[in-house]
């Protein structure tokens, strides 16, 4: 009987050698596939999605969590279609197809998505960034899928995704859209006649489950510095400051894309914070990013890393607005 609890955390740890050895020696126990992937991969990578909803992981730890995903889904993946061939049924939920609309390159995000549908249990075409109308539908005709999801990240290309809607519905072809990425929301979605809309990852499967009719759609407000569980209604992560005892330890970490800080996340005894730092910070590392050539979204990814643990005297959300400041005088 494999220990499906101790691949779950091997899987939420990213360790992907033990994730795709734990599937091979589950095969040859004659487990069947679709436990294995049930039990072993779904169940790790649904905490994997609880967690990054709850900002308790971050975009590096789900994409490595995600590449262990993959190698347990490499060993299964052959004797999955196999079995769905012998028995002429498909073991999916759904089938997705998935692409970053035309004009936009960028596709860390769709990856996730990608990953977190496959992790329960879709079947997920991935046909890229800079998709075309023609190239969607071309993918609808060769994977029939359930759903069509659509990643925008600029606010120049998701009228895109108005244009790949209308392309299906002109051609009188019935889908279940979907639409996600950072500039995207659930107004813009009935505005353009997208199905839905999902704000990050686990939403987008939240989502895509509902299409399927298994539970609901994901709740479609949007959480106001949800990363912060001190946070006033006033939706700045940094207000709604509570009073704590002098000498308060606060620990906290940077995240790095190389040596350009990106994000501070910081926790005393009773918060947890996280911020991204402003546009400004973003531009810069894009600008290296794109000097350097590292725009593919597992080049990019790989480049960050959390600094040290590090401790101050204060309480979480002023040492982070602190260390913001300092950030902010030593970038210029
Ligand atoms: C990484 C990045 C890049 C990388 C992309 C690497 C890659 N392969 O993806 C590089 C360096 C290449 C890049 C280039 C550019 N970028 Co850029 N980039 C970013 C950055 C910093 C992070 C995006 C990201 O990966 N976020 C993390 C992922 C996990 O989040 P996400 O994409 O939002 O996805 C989640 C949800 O939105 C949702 N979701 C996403 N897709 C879908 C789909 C469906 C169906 C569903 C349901 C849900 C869903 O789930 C995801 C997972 O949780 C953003 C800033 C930001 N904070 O967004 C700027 C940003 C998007 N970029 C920006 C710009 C301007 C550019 C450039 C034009 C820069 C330039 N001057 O050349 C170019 C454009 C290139 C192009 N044609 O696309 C601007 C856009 C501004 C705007 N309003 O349009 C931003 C906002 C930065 C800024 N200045 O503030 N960029």
């Amino acid at each position: 009987m494999p220990d499906y609890a101790l691949m779950n955390q091997c899987l939420y740890e990213g360790k992907a050698k033990e994730v795709g050895e734990m599937t091979e020696a589950a095969i040859a126990e004659g487990i069947t596939p679709q436990e294995i992937l049930s039990d072993g991969l779904i169940a790790g990578m649904s905490v994997v999605g609880e967690d990054f909803k709850h900002n308790i992981l971050y975009v590096p730890e789900v994409l490595i969590a995600a590449r262990a995903m993959k190698a347990g889904m490499a060993v299964l993946r052959p004797l999955l279609v196999a079995g769905d061939a012998a028995s002429g049924e498909k073991s999916t939920t759904g089938v997705v197809v998935m692409g970053t609309v035309r004009g936009d390159l960028h596709d860390i995000g769709k990856n996730l998505v990608c990953m977190m549908a496959e992790g329960a249990g879709f079947e997920v075409h991935d046909i890229g960034v800079d998709q075309s109308v023609e190239k969607f539908m071309a993918a609808a005709d060769k994977f029939k899928p359930d759903i069509i999801g659509m990643s925008a990240l600029l606010t120049t290309t998701m009228n895109y995704m108005k244009t790949v809607i209308d392309g299906f519905e002109a051609d009188g072809r019935k889908m279940k859209f979907a639409i996600g990425g950072a500039p995207i929301s659930q107004m813009f979605a009935d505005e353009i006649g997208s199905d839905g809309y999902g704000a990050d990852a686990s939403s987008a499967v939240d989502l895509f489950l509902s299409f399927m009719g298994q539970g609901d759609a994901p709740s479609t407000s949007t959480e106001v510095g949800g990363e912060l569980a001190r946070a006033s209604d006033s939706g700045d992560p940094l207000a709604g400051a509570v009073e704590l005892p002098k000498g308060t330890q606060t620990t906290y970490q940077i995240l790095y894309w190389q040596d350009l800080p990106s994000e501070i996340k910081a926790s005393d005894e009773y918060t947890e914070v996280k911020i991204e730092l402003p546009t400004s910070f973003v531009e810069r590392i894009d600008l290296a990013a794109q000097r350097l050539g590292l725009t593919d979204a597992t080049s990019y990814s790989a480049q960050y890393r959390w600094g040290d643990e590090q401790e101050r005297v204060g309480d979480a959300v002023s040492v982070v607005a602190a260390l913001q400041a300092e950030l902010e005088a030593s970038a210029g």
